[in-house]
């Protein structure tokens, strides 16, 4: 490991289980890992970020590399190969970035935007109690008006197309063990980090029992000794 634990510090949201929740500190996580940098886990429920660094961040992930502060999981992870330039790479070249940004593009707005609506209610109910209120006013405003209930009550219907939407991604691991290629980048962290929010929270299998898909999750979950691949996780599939 490369840092001292201490000087790094990854603030990260928390549910009421002590599971970490959001997909943007999961893609932080593995990045950190990938780099083999030690880092100090601080959680935090909704409510408690704007009391963090005087209000300064909307959001988590935050970094803190010593006097460095910084949110965004983009900025962040493009600031962990200047910071830590003799560890592993997670971009090795300007290319291979931009092709990192067209999956997150590809993945977060036909991918997760549905992951969003059929597990939101999930989310709320695996909150801390206290962030529930938060959660249920600040997302009922993005469903214009829908009680989360309303918004979820036929989100099992909506299963299919989230399915379905994956096909790009089973047909190229059908090709390459990694979204990465030939070994995990930060591709494979930012679709990972999506399927481990929803493990975290989920009451209705995201997959089908023989979803293909089933041996890069496999392949993935147990990379970097598990990464607290922990026993608090929900079925992924059916
Ligand atoms: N663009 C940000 C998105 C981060 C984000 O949306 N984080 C959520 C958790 S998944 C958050 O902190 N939400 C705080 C809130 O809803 O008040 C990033 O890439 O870091």
């Amino acid at each position: 490991m490369t840092s001292a634990a201490g000087s790094t510090r990854l603030y990260e949201l928390v549910l009421d289980n002590g599971c970490s929740a959001s997909p943007y500190v999961w893609r932080i996580r593995y990045a950190l890992a990938h780099k083999g940098i030690a880092c100090e886990p601080i959680p935090v429920g909704f409510t408690e970020i704007p009391k963090i660094f005087s209000g300064r961040y909307k959001t988590v992930p935050i970094l803190e590399h010593g006097a460095t502060a910084m949110s965004e999981s983009w900025d962040i992870a493009e600031y962990l190969d200047r910071a830590f330039p003799d560890t592993p790479t997670l971009f090795s070249s300007p290319a291979e970035l931009a092709m990192v940004r067209l999956t997150d593009a590809w993945f977060s707005s036909e991918i997760m935007r549905k992951m969003f609506g059929v597990y939101v209610l999930d989310i709320h109910n695996a909150a801390r109690p206290e962030d529930r209120p938060y959660f249920r006013r600040t997302r009922e405003l993005r469903l214009k008006g829908a009680t989360l209930e309303e918004f979820t009550a036929d989100r099992a219907a909506r299963l299919p197309a989230l399915r379905d939407a994956l096909t790009p991604l089973r047909a190229y691991l059908e090709r390459f063990p990694y979204v990465g290629g030939g070994a995990p980048n930060y591709a494979d962290y930012i679709v990972l980090g999506a399927f481990r929010w929803v493990a975290s929270v989920s009451t209705l299998p995201l997959l089908a029992h023989n979803d293909t898909l089933r041996a890069w999750i496999d392949r993935v979950f147990d990379l970097y000794g598990g990464l607290r691949r922990d026993a608090r996780m929900k079925a992924l599939f059916e």
